[in-house]
Order: C-alpha cells, then sequence, then structure tokens
C-alpha cells in the first residue's frame, strides 16, 4: 500500500499531524494508499517553499518557463499509461477514460499553455503623446484547490498557466483522488524541477484547504468543486481580497429540437449524460425533447444507454466504471428514490451492477439510469446528482424548451441538437450558461472562456482568462518627448 507524503521544497515530507487518511480504490472497496492529513503548519511550510522559490521562478523569462512546461509535458508524456493505470484505480473509471480524457488532457494542458503564450503579444495603447504598455507579473504564490473526478486533468489545467506566468503553487488535490498529484511530483523530482516551485499538501477540505484560503502569503485561489464548498471559499477568501476563481457544479441541459438527427442526437445524449458516470460538471443531466420527436428519439436513446458496458474499470471494453465513492453512489441512491416520490418513472437502470467482471461486490457500480415524467421544477431535476442519472423532458415549443433549460440555480453548460445551425446559435444564446454546444458535446478549444453563471461558479479558464487570472497587470504610460 502507498504512503504519500506532502510534496514540500521537492521533498516528499510527513505532515506534522502525523495522521493519515485512508484512500481506497472505490472499484474494489480496498484500501490502495494511506495519505497525510495535513494541517495549517503543513500549509505554512508549503508557503515557506513557495515564497523562497518564487524570486528564482519569477526571474527566469517567459521562453525559459515556457521551455520548462514543454520538458514536463514530455516527461508526463512518458508515464500516459502509468497515469491512466493510476487514475483508473483511485477513481473508478475506465482505463478507456482515463487514457483518452484524463492522461491525455493532463499532457495537453502544458502544450497547450505553451504554445498559447508564445503567441501572446504584450498589451500596448496607443494615445497622439503617449504610450500605455501592459506589464504582466506573477500573482505571488497561488493555491490550487481540486476535486476527485477529473484529478490530473483538473489539476494540470491550473498548474500550467500558474507556472508560467510566473507564480509558485501550494495545491491540494481531493483527499478522495491524491495519487496522481503524487505522480506528478515524481515526474518534476525526475526532471530536476526547480524545489519549491510546486508544492502539495495533501488532506481534508476544513483542514489543510480551509488553511490555504486563510493564508494571507497566497493571493491567488483557484477552486473547481462543489457550489456548497465554493461558497465556503468564496467567503473565507473574499475578505481577504484574493483572487478567485470557483469552478463549481451543474445541472446541464441536452435540448433536442425537433427537426435534430436523432440518432446522432441520442448517441450524443447519452454519452453527455453518462461519460464518467455522470461525474462531470459539464454532463447533460437533463434532456429536454420536442414532444413531437420524444416517442422515436427515447426508443433510439434507451437503445445507446442499455448498450453501455458498465464493469471493471481495468477491462478495455469497459464505458462505465463505478462511482467515486460507497457514499457518493448511496448519495445518488437517495435522488432515484426521491425521483420515485416525485412521480418519476424509471425507463432504464436504477441498480447496483453486481456482476462488474471481477464479481466486486464492494464496488460502487450503479447502472445508468433515466427518469421521465417528472416536473421540471422537481428536486430531482433541479439539483445537482453527479451520478450516471439523466432526467428526461418533453417540450412543447422552443420558448417552453428555454424556459425548462434555464430553470435551476446552476448555468454551466448545455448542447443542443438541430441540422439548422442558425436556429441553434440562436436558441444557444438564450441559454444562461458559460457554454453551449450545438450537435457535440465536450468538444474543447482550450483557448475558449471555460466556466459558468449563476451557482455553477465565478470566472473563466482557459487561453488568455488562464493566463489573466494568475497574473497581475501594471499600465505603464509613457509620454512621447
Ligand atoms: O467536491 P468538494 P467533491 C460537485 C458534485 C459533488 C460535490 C462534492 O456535486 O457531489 O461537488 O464533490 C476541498 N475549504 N462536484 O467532494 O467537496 C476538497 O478537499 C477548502 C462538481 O469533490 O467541493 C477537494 O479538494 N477546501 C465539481 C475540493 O475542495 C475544501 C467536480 C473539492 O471538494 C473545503 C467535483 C473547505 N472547507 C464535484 N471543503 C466540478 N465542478 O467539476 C472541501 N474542500
Amino acid at each position: 500500500m502507498q504512503v504519500i507524503e506532502n510534496f514540500i521544497n521537492g521533498e516528499f515530507i510527513t505532515s506534522n499531524s502525523g495522521k493519515y487518511i485512508d484512500d481506497f480504490n472505490p472499484a474494489t472497496g480496498k484500501q490502495i494508499a494511506k495519505i497525510s492529513s495535513s494541517n495549517h503548519k503543513d500549509v505554512n511550510d508549503a508557503v515557506g517553499a513557495a515564497k523562497s522559490a518564487l524570486p528564482y521562478w519569477s526571474s527566469l523569462t517567459l521562453d525559459e518557463r515556457i521551455e520548462w512546461l514543454d520538458t514536463i509535458a514530455d516527461a508526463l508524456d512518458a508515464r500516459k499509461e502509468e497515469i491512466a493505470k493510476t487514475e483508473s484505480m483511485d477513481t473508478g473509471k475506465p482505463i478507456s477514460v482515463a487514457r483518452n480524457i484524463d492522461a491525455t488532457r493532463s499532457v495537453t494542458n502544458f502544450r497547450f499553455f505553451s504554445e498559447f503564450t508564445k503567441q501572446q503579444e504584450m498589451m500596448q495603447f496607443e494615445m497622439k503623446d503617449a504610450t500605455n504598455y501592459v506589464h504582466r507579473k506573477p500573482v505571488g504564490v497561488v493555491g490550487l484547490i481540486t476535486p476527485w473526478n477529473l484529478p490530473l486533468y483538473l489539476l494540470t489545467w491550473k498548474i500550467a498557466p500558474a507556472l508560467v506566468m510566473g507564480n509558485t503553487i501550494i495545491a491540494k488535490p481531493s483527499e478522495l483522488t491524491p495519487l496522481t498529484a503524487n505522480l506528478f511530483a515524481q515526474v518534476l523530482v525526475d526532471i530536476n524541477f526547480p524545489k519549491g516551485v510546486f508544492n502539495i499538501v495533501h488532506g481534508l477540505g476544513p483542514d489543510a484547504g480551509q488553511a490555504i484560503l486563510e493564508h494571507p502569503d497566497i493571493g491567488a485561489i483557484s477552486f473547481t468543486g462543489g457550489t456548497q464548498t465554493g461558497r465556503i471559499v468564496a467567503r473565507t477568501a473574499a475578505p481577504l481580497f484574493k483572487k478567485l476563481s470557483l469552478e463549481l457544479g451543474g445541472k446541464n441541459a441536452t435540448i433536442i429540437l425537433k427537426d435534430a438527427d436523432l440518432k446522432k442526437a441520442a448517441k450524443g445524449a447519452a454519452r453527455a449524460g453518462f461519460t464518467n458516470s455522470g461525474q462531470v460538471c459539464l454532463c447533460g443531466s437533463r434532456i429536454l425533447v420536442d414532444s413531437s420527436i420524444a416517442k422515436e428519439f427515447t426508443k433510439l436513446l434507451l437503445k445507446e444507454v442499455e448498450a453501455m458496458k458498465v464493469g471493471d474499470p481495468t477491462d478495455e471494453s469497459t464505458e462505465i466504471g463505478c462511482l467515486i465513492s460507497m457514499e457518493h453512489l448511496e448519495k445518488v441512491e437517495s435522488y432515484i428514490e426521491l425521483s420515485k416520490q416525485e412521480g418519476g418513472r424509471i425507463l432504464t437502470g436504477g441498480k447496483r451492477v453486481k456482476d462488474n467482471g471481477r464479481q466486486n461486490v464492494n464496488g460502487a457500480f450503479l447502472e445508468p439510469t433515466i427518469i421521465a415524467d417528472l416536473d421540471i421544477n422537481s428536486r430531482t431535476a433541479t439539483e445537482e446528482i453527479f451520478g450516471p442519472v439523466v432526467t428526461l423532458h418533453t417540450f412543447d415549443n422552443e420558448q417552453q424548451a428555454i424556459q425548462m433549460a434555464n430553470n435551476t440555480e446552476y448555468g454551466l453548460a448545455g448542447s443542443v441538437w438541430t441540422t439548422d445551425l442558425v436556429r441553434g446559435k440562436s436558441f444557444a444564446k438564450q441559454i444562461d450558461t458559460g457554454i453551449v454546444w450545438i450537435n457535440t458535446w465536450l468538444h474543447r478549444d482550450l483557448r475558449t472562456p471555460f466556466g459558468g453563471v449563476k451557482n455553477s461558479g465565478v470566472g473563466r479558464e482557459g487561453g488568455q482568462w488562464s493566463l489573466s487570472f494568475f497574473s497581475e497587470m501594471t499600465n505603464i504610460c509613457v509620454k512621447h518627448d
């Protein structure tokens, strides 16, 4: 069993508390590691290391830091399969998903920000008698707090821009999925990455996480996680005037207009609803379909979903693995029970999967589930479930569809399926989310703004938004002679 220590000043060291948290493989229910349960003293030590490393790291030229991003990308790429296997074991997601989504994107995050930063020009604003130069400096020491659904994918999405803009980092991955962050630290040691620039403090949110939020020398917090925790982050960090980026939950709509290519839409809706067992903030957990085509579409959707192979995450043919934990499985099951009280009718799924390839009777496996006949205002259809559970609703006209799509406290993403792209775009503009895909889902250009509105968060990540978040700007106005 692995013992995962904090990574501070380039060394793996035990936390001051001497306490540990057990880490389990959710597919087998077996303990696979124990991780440092850190407190404010550990965060203090990490911030000390990050502050000492800041002068050197921020004094490097942009090109020198970009070169480090390329070196990190190459080193991660060389261990991609190990990253995929580790991520699959820690999260229960299928190895194919861990490889094609998590590990691949972890490398891409570094390659993208290396390339993108190279293309950036310094902003300049000319006056008739003066020139304004916008000079970017690092924020300083930044805190990155990340969730369990896409552990290394979401952590590296923050690390790459933070590093390239000259910051040093205190990272706290979710205590449920610490392994790939630890693997990342090992990669940094292997490539002789400067000590103290990147630090990990493992532990529980209210302990290690809260200490990061409160530390006076951490100038920015980039958080991805639940809306409830996002509130705690905001309330703690805002009075300290820290820069804040909050990527929170979602209850996204997949909208099928009557002129959609139904076969394509059914495939797309199934993928959007059940990728990573619905444990992605972008998942389409509500499907809204025009009543005139609902019968035909539902038949196609059920065919897609019932063909999805739920099983052993280590099996290459598995499409749906297990949930992150038994506790989370029980939370998702409680919504399935609630849906029955709210008048829902289960069209498929709803039960645990016992025969999941390795007889993992302790595995947190749940069938992909579709629930119809619920009121759009029901709790099941408005609260984030974050599991393989999708509600299906019909609408009679576009105005009703837009009202239904906007009917939750969230506003992260959505997708619209139609053969009339002009209509699709005008429809998309009326949906109160940060992202709308038309005839696709999770198709990502990393230069675009990523994030949501309402209870889905504050701020955007991606391209220039990431570089701006992880830097402070000084406008230098030079009067012409
Ligand atoms: O998130 P949490 P979790 C949603 C989804 C899920 C819920 C909880 O609904 O069921 O969030 O998931 C740290 N101070 N999403 O448990 O609890 C915590 O240790 C500082 C959507 O992953 O928000 C972890 O590192 N930090 C989301 C991180 O916050 C604290 C993806 C996220 O934990 C803290 C995942 C505190 N007081 C879940 N409490 C998305 N948008 O993708 C916890 N943490």
